[in-house]
């Protein structure tokens, strides 16, 4: 089902749930060669969530900063290439929102494990904004923070669970958002994580 709860947001509840299987063994396929890392933050402190990209370029950070770099810093290799699976489900799902074509260069993996949270931040490392984003939610459930175009706006909450698809785009595209910290749980799927797939045109 379908329900547009914002401009620019739209929720595809359960929207991934068909091909889990796949995309997991394919997230377990990429971190073979690039694997999960906690990167550190700018100021130095290491994040709860762990990472790993595909595609194109992958997102990064450390002391120099937030950016895309085509290469990956603990391998010093390209990154692997974004499976067929997940072009396809980012593309349809972007065109049932209204976006279609989209054409991701890069994916983003998060990794939760229990405790493991993100604050509110903007995501703004990207060229241009006139892309929409489009994430999915696998494993774990986590209570997703959905803010304004300004740190100090109000967020409303909004339960992400196992399959949940959320294309971000138009005016939502810069609203601040983070996930409250991940619970202890077990999965059928995805064992005791949640995964975030993040499909961004980074330029
Ligand atoms: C709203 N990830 O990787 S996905 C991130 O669940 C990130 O792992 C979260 O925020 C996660 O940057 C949230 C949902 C999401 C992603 C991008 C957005 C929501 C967004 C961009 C603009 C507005
Ligand atoms: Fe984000």
């Amino acid at each position: 089902t379908r329900e547009a709860f914002d401009e620019g947001v739209t929720i595809l509840r359960q929207y991934a749930v068909a091909q889990d299987e796949v995309l997991v063994r394919a997230i377990l396929a990429v971190a073979r060669s690039a694997p999960f890392r906690h990167m550190k933050t700018p100021g130095g402190h290491s994040m709860s969530v762990a990472m790993a990209c595909c595609g194109q370029v992958g997102w990064v950070t450390d002391e120099g900063g937030y950016r895309y770099q085509s290469q990956d810093p603990e391998t010093g290799r390209p990154w692997p290439a974004m499976p067929e699976s997940f072009v396809s489900l980012a593309r349809s799902a972007a065109e049932a929102a209204g976006f279609p074509g989209f054409a991701p260069d890069t994916c983003l993996i998060n990794r939760y494990q229990p405790g493991a949270r993100m604050g509110l931040h903007q995501d703004r490392n990207e060229k241009t904004f006139s892309s929409p984003i489009v994430s999915v939610s696998l494993g774990l459930p986590i209570v997703f923070q959905l803010g304004g175009l300004r740190r100090t706006d109000r967020t409303e909450r909004i339960l992400l669970e196992h399959g949940d698809v959320v294309v971000w785009g138009g005016p939502a595209r810069l609203r601040y958002h983070g996930v409250l910290t991940l619970k202890p749980g077990e999965h059928p799927v995805t064992g005791p994580v949640r995964f975030n797939l993040t499909f961004r045109r980074a330029g």
